[in-house]
């Protein structure tokens, strides 16, 4: 059987310059280099094809983000080459008028300063929503599981606010896909808390939420991702957030995954999986603290297969882009092999 992993050229067009770590000026970790890397690795392996997709229609990112966010970055296709923007104003909520048009008021919408701006921000994100919508089409059209190849990320975009490096939430753009059809379960690995998935999902009862993620006192976002966060409305009961501690290796991971995860995952008894599946909790990652090894993607990709459930995987974070792609295919593999 073999695996479509989706992914668009001008994905790579996109170029994030810098940004700050307490007060240096670091290199951009959100490189086109990931995706060139898992690029190469997908084309190595003979079991998957690699499809390129075609536009993602408006209403598509439309069902996740609001109206506003998506002019902010058509705004910022005026910008001249080589400018990128960086908000410095950031109006707190309810303060002043937001006008979209006015690429100044970028951080009305922003919620970090390592998320920048440019001329080729949208084309990026947009074809990297494309992919991971054409990966839940596939498997709505019988594949058992795609691969998106969603860079730039998404889990940390909401419906009206960008930050961590995410423009539009590509998990939850497949997640609408399939809500269409039944019961939806995101299960986020990155080693960051999901915080735009669980925000564009927090009323619902239709998706199920979960993530898994270092302590968000000390890590990204910081201000979400807690253990009592567990939906409102409909969606109370809905979204869980497990946080383990710096270091975590995987036996203790694979316990957090299997009996708390994946045990309220199954009670939800969801019809289609998303997997947010970020490799910033490999060991040798620069931004991530966990301790996980390129073996245990494939032992915890296993573990999500054995759900049986329609699934895509897409693509979010993992900064040790030499691993990167290595990464990814132990994780393919794992899902694969055990289908
Ligand atoms: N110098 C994702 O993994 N800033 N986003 C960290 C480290 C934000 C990560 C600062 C990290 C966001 C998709
Ligand atoms: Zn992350």
């Amino acid at each position: 059987m073999k695996l479509n992993a989706f992914f668009h050229k001008d994905q790579l067009e996109f170029h994030p310059k810098y940004e700050w770590a307490l007060g240096n000026r670091i290199k951009h970790p959100e490189t086109t280099k990931r995706a060139e890397n898992i690029f190469r690795s997908l084309k190595s392996q003979n079991w998957i094809n690699l499809v390129e997709p075609t536009s993602i229609p408006l209403k598509a990112i439309r069902d996740n983000h609001n109206y506003q966010l998506v002019t902010l970055y058509n705004t910022a296709m005026a910008l001249e080459d080589e400018t990128t923007f960086y908000p410095s104003v950031f109006p707190q909520r309810g303060k002043g008028k937001p006008d979209p048009t006015n690429i100044h008021h970028a951080g009305f919408f922003c919620f970090d300063s390592g998320t920048p701006l440019n001329n080729k921000t949208w084309q990026a994100a947009s074809w990297s929503a494309a992919s991971s919508y054409y990966a839940a089409k596939d498997v709505l059209n019988g594949s058992k599981v795609s691969y998106a190849l969603s860079r730039p990320p998404g889990h940390h975009a909401s419906r009206d606010t960008y930050g961590g490096y995410c423009y539009f939430n590509n998990a939850a753009i497949a997640a609408k896909v399939f809500a269409k059809k039944g019961r939806v379960a995101i299960v986020d690995v990155d080693f960051h808390h999901g915080n735009g998935s669980q925000e564009i999902f927090y009323k619902t009862d239709k998706v199920f939420v979960a993530s898994i993620h270092g302590d968000p006192r000390e890590y990204f976002p910081y201000y979400m991702g807690f253990p009592g966060e567990q939906g409102t409305g409909d969606g109370l009961g809905h979204n869980m957030n497990v946080i383990l501690p710096t270091g975590t290796k995987w036996p203790a991971y694979k316990k957090a995954l299997t009996k708390t995860v994946l045990t309220a995952v199954k009670r939800y008894e969801p019809d289609y999986l998303v997997i947010s599946a970020g490799f910033d909790t490999y060991k040798h990652d620069p931004i991530g603290r966990f301790q996980l090894e390129t073996k245990d993607y494939t032992l915890m990709a296993k573990e999500f297969a054995k759900l049986k459930l329609p699934t895509v995987i897409c693509q979010e974070g993992g900064y040790f882009t030499k691993d990167l792609g290595a990464n990814v295919i132990a994780f393919l593999e794992g899902f694969r092999s055990n289908l």
